[in-house]
């Protein structure tokens, strides 16, 4: 292999050749040309292949077609190799700053014609956006220059290279280089041109930079322009229509702030913007202009001088069948999703989105943390010996990455914090972009997690960190230390602001405790929120070998190296769905509160800035979750940060029902995310009257029997149940299991809170231990007495001594059966349960259990640490719709505290159920599905899930939490299902 190319592919520059100072991404009226489309294409498994393909009459006719943008290994069906899921590892050897020789290079050439009138340019540009992870640039066999850093926009002089008439460009993209040990970010590796490609006609005396800081200060705006251009290029106006502006600066030397006396300021609520121009003879630059300013006083950090709460969310760039190529519509909509689920906040992780991201982000609103193209996370595996981040050698590519994250967006007002890149340990590479960020925009603060001891960063930020240990940050007597840090550094790192710039990791079912962390925001006004890990499963849509659609994770591909599932740990599942966990996270952050008085309600606005008069009230009450009255309530319009008291209207109570109030904000106009009516926040009140539960029934005598007999809609054979209402069923018996959620198969060490878990073993692993997907039963005793049945079973799994009892008494009284069923396990069971409950099965037959409709918790899935989405009513659905298809099958569809179940089949009510309360007034759950925990649990897809031919009913007297164990803590003590004795009470009928 020549050594020039050992060179460039473990060369720890940036590269050669591209324009600097970078500047920023602009909206200009001089003319370019869009190089997307069609290339001519060639895969070579190495990097050290001819490079004859960049002269100009190369012969390219056993090419093939390629898009630009995107990443080949996407592109044909797997003819250019997989893609590769990793999370931390490295799936290349750890050679630093060598990478194998089996190196996957793209050669990509196109033909262009410059258009006629470009010969006036002065200048042509060439401008790539996003090419993973190194590349080389040919324009008419001259070579022009090489590049790294993927997510970042590099630009070439090619004035000297184009002609008039047909020109050809050559890219030579190489999947692995030196690059790629600073990008070692959790997620796949998708090599390719996977953003736009440009040719730019920079006009003779064009404007080429500019840069307009804004403030905002008690009604004032204020504009400090930056301009970079030629003497030549002035006079240069700057153009506000709106604002009246209309400033003409004759010399580079006029070029000075301005204050305005009356805006509009900028804010995620109100994202206000102003239509700008920059323009001079030669070009007119469009901009959108926010006014805000941004500031750190003692431990806040403040816009326009309030308190920024961020209710935010991880987001990558991923689409399941583009990969990281963006689609603007497809961005809309996911912005306009978060807007709608409550969400204020973006952190770009780990890199620079494409350019537009930031344009909608500036006009729907969201305060954006921008982030760095930068992650060295395999060097932990070393202890981070050898890591980029503490090695001179790599200064000058960290400080390119940080100029051109910066300077390519530096004009957005939804941009507040830098972020110098993820999990990269720490350094003097990384103190050094701090200072460079420092020196450059005095008017946003630095956020990197790694800099634990608070050394060159602006604000405090940790990821994960538990309930208590947030706490402990968030107040100041603590003597908790905090992580990484000596009691000085923790000291200093308290004198700053806090986020948690990941944290409740929603991997599949999960996660809990949304409502603590927000609970503690509230609290401590040094903490100011957060952003979940994160907003979209990176699931690539793929197909089985007979053809049915799939989402692959890592694995799928068949890497030799790879993280699983672990890429799918988004609220939103790859296919666009929203999972419950978006749900339940706009419950618990939604900006406007409810307290209910006897007759009042205080209406609170949670608000960072924007007052109430885009919201209207309504009320209803419904009994037993039947709507019976409604109207609107009158609401002062409040201010951010105020409360006020409203009369609530008089309720009417029922004597045989529940009676409960729901009130909520609903958008009053159409916004640019969402309907009139869309509802923002909500809040329940229960009004019932106190009623009597049934006593117990008591049979006084029991003799043994055969167990045969009917008993109402129930029949039964030797002791055990065969029919009800007519259909044939089995059950009930003990399910003690459920499919492991990601989190229960999570090892983090983060227990010390959970009595039962283990520090680096799952509970998921301690419950197969014990067998509880394997229990098995002896039927101890079998009784009757007039219309009832007794029988007593002992529940434990092979090789265990531990057991449950199980007592089911069936009794008929007027008519009504009801059944009571005492669980009460055996001392000694050393872990917590994922669930108790019973199951019934019900196959088939000529009519299937296709729907469900109930009174109780809905309408979406709820667990003890995941609740506060759901509210109490009356609702139905489909047997399908009740499970959530997970990336990887687990547990799903548990609505709690259930009051009336109908199971029915084409519409038609088959069975009937009333759950009542036990005596500490707890009520169970239910799960319907069409397999079982253990069907579910041991498929890896959901198209590997059997054929089913039972409906399968759970009725759940508890559920274990959910927690975030995926990636943090386990689930908090108060939602832990600790084995105990739990009695269930259902009143069963047939249709009615
Ligand atoms: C953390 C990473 O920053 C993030 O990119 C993602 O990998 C997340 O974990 C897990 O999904 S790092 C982890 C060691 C806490």
């Amino acid at each position: 292999m020549p050594s020039e190319l050992t060179d460039l592919v473990s060369d720890v520059t940036p590269g050669r050749g591209a324009l600097r100072p970078a500047r920023s991404w602009l909206h200009s009226d001089a003319p370019s040309l869009s190089l997307n489309g069609s290339w001519r294409f060639r895969l070579s498994p190495t990097a050290s292949v001819t490079e004859d393909f960049a002269v100009e009459d190369f012969d390219d006719h056993d090419w093939e077609d390629m898009a630009v943008p995107s990443h080949w290994v996407l592109e044909g069906d797997g003819a250019y190799g997989r893609p590769i899921y990793t999370n931390v590892q490295f799936p290349f050897p750890m050679d630093p700053p060598h990478v194998p020789d089996e190196n996957p290079t793209g050669d990509y050439r196109r033909v262009f014609e410059l258009p006629a009138g470009w010969t006036d340019a002065e200048r042509v540009v060439l401008r790539f956006d996003g090419v993973e992870s190194l590349f080389r640039v040919w324009v008419n066999g001259v070579e022009i220059g090489s590049a790294s850093g993927s997510r970042l926009a590099h630009e070439f002089d090619v004035t000297s290279s184009v002609r008039p008439g047909d020109n050809v460009v050559a890219v030579r993209v190489h999947q692995w280089s030196a690059a790629s040990y600073v990008e070692d970010q959790d997620q796949w590796w998708l090599p390719g041109i996977f953003r736009d490609v440009t040719l730019l006609a920079r006009p003779a005396a064009g404007i080429e930079d500019v840069w307009l800081r804004t403030g905002f200060d008690s009604g004032r705006g204020h504009i400090d322009p930056e301009v970079v251009a030629d003497a030549a290029a002035f006079p240069i106006t700057l153009r506000i229509p709106e604002l009246g502006v209309e400033q003409v600066w004759a010399t580079k030397d006029d070029v000075a702030p301005l204050d305005i006396p009356e805006v509009t300021p900028w804010s995620a609520e109100r994202p206000h913007l102003y239509r700008a121009t920059v323009s001079n003879a030669a070009e007119t630059i469009s901009l959108s202009v926010g006014f805000r300013t941004v500031e750190i006083r003692g431990d806040q950090f403040l816009v326009n001088g309030r308190r920024v709460v961020f209710h935010g969310v991880n987001r990558h760039e991923t689409h399941p069948e583009r990969g990281r190529v963006f689609d603007e519509q497809h961005a809309r909509e996911d912005l306009a999703l978060m807007k709608r689920f409550n969400v204020n906040a973006i952190r770009t992780s780990h890199y620079p989105p494409h350019p537009r991201l930031l344009d909608l982000a500036d006009e729907l609103g969201f305060w954006v943390v921008l982030e760095c193209d930068l992650e060295t996370h395999g060097f932990h595996k070393v202890d981070w010996k050898g890591n980029p981040s503490d090695d001179p050698a790599w200064r000058e590519a960290y400080l390119d990455r940080i100029r051109r994250t910066v300077e390519r967006d530096k004009n957005h007002p939804s941009i507040v914090l830098w972020s110098l890149g993820n999990e990269a340990g720490t350094g003097s590479n990384l103190a050094a972009m701090s200072s460079w960020v420092h020196s450059r925009d005095a008017g946003r603060p630095v956020h990197y997690e790694g800099d634990h001891a608070g050394e060159y960063t602006d604000v405090y930020s940790r990821m994960y960190a538990s309930v208590p240990e947030t706490e402990a940050i968030g107040t100041d007597g603590s003597r908790v230390p905090l992580l990484g840090c000596t009691p000085a550094q923790g000291a200093r790192q308290r004198t700053k602001p806090f986020l948690l710039c990941e944290y409740a990791h929603a991997m599949g079912n999960g996660p809990g405790a949304f409502d603590q962390y927000e609970e503690l925001v509230r609290a401590h006004p040094r903490l100011h929120g957060g952003f979940v890990w994160e907003w979209r499963d990176h699931g690539i849509l793929a197909r089985t070998a007979d053809g049915r659609p799939f989402y692959a994770y890592g694995g799928d591909f068949g890497e030799t190296v790879h993280d699983g599932n672990f890429v799918m740990d988004g609220m939103v599942l790859s296919d666009g769905t929203p999972t419950p966990s978006l749900h339940e996270f706009k419950a618990v952050v939604q900006p406007v509160m409810f307290s209910f008085e006897a007759d009042k309600v205080a209406v609170t606005n949670l608000r960072h800035s924007a007052d109430t008069s885009d919201l209207r009230f309504r009320w209803r009450v419904e009994h037993d979750g039947r709507v019976v009255e409604s109207g609107e309530l009158e609401v002062p319009v409040i201010a951010a940060g105020v409360s006020g008291r409203v009369p609530l209207p008089p309720v009417t109570v029922a004597p045989d029902a529940e009676s409960w109030l729901t009130v909520e904000a609903v958008l009053a106009a159409e916004t640019a995310w969402a309907p009139q009516g869309h509802v923002v926040a909500t809040a329940q009140a229960d009004r019932s009257v106190r009623r009597r539960v049934p006593a117990a029934r008591t049979r006084p005598e029991w003799r043994a029997g055969t167990g045969t007999l009917a008993l109402g809609v129930a029949d039964f054979v030797g002791g055990s149940l065969v029919r009800l209402a007519d259909r044939a069923v089995s059950g009930p018996r003990l399910e003690l299991f459920r499919a492991p959620t990601d989190n229960d198969e999570g090892a983090s060490d983060e227990v010390e809170h959970s009595d039962a878990a283990v520090p680096g073993v799952s509970n998921a692993e301690l419950w197969r231990r014990e067998g509880l997907h394997r229990l098995t039963t002896r039927r101890v005793r079998v009784e009757q007495a007039a219309d009832a049945l007794r029988t007593v079973d002992k529940v434990s799994a092979a090789n265990s001594a531990l057991f449950v009892m199980v007592e089911c008494v069936w009794t008929l009284d007027g008519g009504e059966l009801e059944l009571r069923a005492q669980i009460e396990p055996s001392s000694g069971w050393p872990t917590v349960w994922p669930r108790v409950g019973i199951r019934f099965d019900l196959p088939d037959g000529t009519q299937p259990i296709d729907g469900a409709e109930w009174f109780g918790l809905g309408p979406l899935e709820s667990y003890p640490d995941s609740i506060r989405a759901a509210r109490t009513g009356r609702f139905s659905s489909s047997v399908r719709d009740l499970s959530v298809d997970y990336a990887r099958p687990q547990e799903t569809g548990h609505r709690s505290a259930l009051r009336e179940l109908s199971l029915t089949s084409g519409g038609m009510e088959v069975l009937h159920l009333v759950a009542l309360p036990d005596t500490r007034g707890r009520r169970p759950g239910f799960v319907l599905s069409r397999h079982t925990p253990q069907e579910i649990a041991a498929a890896d897809h959901p198209h590997e899930l059997p054929a089913s031919v039972a409906t399968h009913l759970h009725i759940d007297a508890a559920q274990h939490g959910l927690g975030s164990r995926a990636c943090g803590p386990d689930v908090w003590p108060d939602f832990a299902l600790r084995p105990e004795t739990y009695t269930l009470r259902l009143q069963i009928s047939g249709p009615r």
